[in-house]
């Protein structure tokens, strides 16, 4: 099983609100259906939200620990983000990939000390039956704080954990971890090895930034990939492109 993150900054063009990059989503999606012609691994994705969603959280001051009451809120939010995995959903779809939506927003709460719930059995369900479930950062209800914001990140982290994942693939904007000479970094197996490069992470910056990415793959069993859009397919096929956190 695999779990497969594509970056909101990928996927769209953050310069512009609520912008598609277009030729990137189609490259992702041309990789994804090769990879599933050549091999029947089950495949969980989850997208950021780029240009989208990002500027709704913001402007009502919405974050993964400020919450808010105002639905109206929830729904430009959850509006936002519903849109871009329309996009996505489409793009898979025309290219036969039986890609089908989870919104985190109607399934998924955090507790009252801000811990994600999502259950897990309706995603596996999918999987049985061969569907690809495409879920995506998100608002959802928070005890306590109304609704916050959920990153890809985070569902990444816990579908890992609770689909018991083998692998782990993150598709971003850069090739992998830079080092100090913006050289990919191949494997980071202790967070030591790399904080000078990476600087303190602030482990609640869910939401952003390479260190808490890192901190979090190091937290969970399977091995994780960080790598760009040209390491895609080479990643789907079974191979390690950018950084390998183990
Ligand atoms: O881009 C957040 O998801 P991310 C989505 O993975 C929002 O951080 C802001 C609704």
């Amino acid at each position: 099983m695999i779990v497969l993150k594509l970056g909101g900054s990928v996927i769209t063009d953050k310069e512009r609100p609520e912008t598609l990059d277009g030729d990137a989503l189609e490259q992702a999606a041309d990789a994804i259906e090769n990879a599933l012609a050549a091999n029947d691994d089950d495949l969980v994705i989850v997208h950021g939200g780029g240009s989208f969603g990002h500027h709704n959280a913001s402007e009502h001051g919405v974050s993964t620990t400020d919450g808010t009451h105002d639905a109206a809120a929830v729904l430009e939010i959850h509006g936002a983000m519903k849109t871009l995995n329309q996009f996505v959903l489409s793009r898979l779809l025309e290219r036969g990939v039986q890609a089908v939506p989870v919104h985190p927003f109607s399934t998924a709460h955090r507790d009252d000390d801000g811990t994600l719930e999502l259950p897990a059995a309706q995603i596996e369900t999918m999987l049985s039956e061969g569907f690809v479930p495409v879920l995506h950062g998100d608002v959802i209800a928070h005890a306590g704080a109304g609704a916050t914001i959920v990153s890809g990140d985070e569902l990444v982290a816990e579908l890992a954990r609770d689909l018991a994942a083998d692998r782990i693939g993150l598709c971003s904007t850069v090739p992998g971890v830079l080092n100090a000479d913006d050289a990919v970094i191949d494997r980071i197996s202790a967070y030591e090895d790399v904080a000078s490069v990476l600087g303190a992470s602030d482990t609640t910056d869910v939401t952003g930034g390479m260190a808490a990415k890192v901190q979090a793959l190091l937290a969970l069993d399977a091995e994780a990939s960080i790598f760009g859009l040209e390491g895609l397919a080479s990643f789907l096929e079974g191979a390690n492109p950018g950084t390998t956190i183990e």
